[in-house]
């Protein structure tokens, strides 16, 4: 019979050999006749399946939410340091986006990790958010820099009143939200912020959706691909402001002397 040749890369998300690239069996021409979106091709890509339209518009809500965070903001800094040193737009963004991580935008995976895994167990926020200090850990998706008790991040609460008029149940979202209750007993800005905004509720999605095992909720928790909603989000301000930069031809930049800290 037939041998086949092993192969060095196994892949089954795309495929381009026919007439037309199918994304996840998906060809292209139904996913523009059939008036697909954004969300619909993550969902193929990213899940290897078509979600229900209220998964699919919150996950466009999610990227247009975290699309730019203005310019004062880590990545949105670098990149417009990179512009300004006459880098090219891919560098400018990348510079940008290697500042996404636990303190700054990556931390929607570990805010659903611990979400889930203290929701799961039934801890009450005291047990949680304690427990997470004795062993040194910083709450994911608790605290901001800006917002606080008096000044609530819009996108968390636009997030939240999406959910809860369209998800079957946002329990994690709650959970979350008790969570802050207690943290915000503590400081005033422990407040909820957008990753963990973002992390409860795409346990929600998961969990709610009837779409995922539990099996394939674990695995999609524990491999972590929540952070890429705020990569690829983030990726349209960055590249926003690599050309506002290029467009006001925007000189070297150079940290004034004044704001250094000079000490032996
Ligand atoms: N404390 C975000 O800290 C920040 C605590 C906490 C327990 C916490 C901090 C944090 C977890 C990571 C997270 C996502 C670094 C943030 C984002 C996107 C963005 C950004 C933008 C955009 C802020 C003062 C005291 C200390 C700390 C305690 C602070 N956080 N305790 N759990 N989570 N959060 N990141 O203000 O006793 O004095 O030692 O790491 O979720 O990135 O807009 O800017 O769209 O671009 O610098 O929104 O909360 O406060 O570090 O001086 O701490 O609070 O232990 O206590 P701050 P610190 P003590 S959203």
């Amino acid at each position: 019979g037939k041998v086949r040749a092993p192969t060095h890369i196994i892949s089954t998300i795309s495929d381009d050999r026919g007439e037309e690239p199918c994304y996840a069996g998906v060809p292209m021409s139904s996913i523009i006749e059939q008036g697909y979106g954004v969300g619909d091709v993550i969902s193929l890509l990213w899940f290897k399946r078509s979600l229900p339209r209220y998964c699919t518009k919150f996950i466009e809500i999610c990227i247009m939410l975290c699309a730019d965070h203005g310019p004062c903001v880590s990545g949105a800094h670098n990149t417009i340091v990179t512009a300004r040193a006459g880098k090219d737009l891919v560098s400018s963004l990348v510079s940008g986006l290697l500042t996404i991580g636990p303190r700054f935008g990556g931390a929607i995976d570990d805010a659903a990790r611990y979400f889930k895994d203290a929701c799961d167990r039934n801890l009450t926020p005291y047990e949680f958010v304690e427990g997470m200090k004795k062993k040194g850990i910083r709450v994911p998706g608790i605290g901001h820099r800006i917002k606080s008790r008096d000044n609530r991040d819009k996108r968390v609460e636009l997030l939240q009143k999406f959910a809860r008029s369209n998800f079957p149940s946002v329990k994690y979202m709650e959970y979350a939200v008790t969570v802050e209750s207690y943290t915000l007993s503590k400081a005033n800005n422990l407040v909820l912020n957008v990753d963990g905004a973002i992390g409860s509720l795409f346990l929600d999605l998961l969990a709610g959706s009837g779409m995922f095992t539990k099996q394939e909720i674990d695995e999609i928790v524990q491999i972590g691909y929540l952070n890429g909603l705020f990569v690829l989000a983030r990726s349209i301000g960055l590249i926003g402001h690599t050309f506002d930069q290029k467009r006001l031809k925007q000189p070297l930049y150079r940290h004034p002397w004044e704001d250094v800290l000079y000490t032996k």
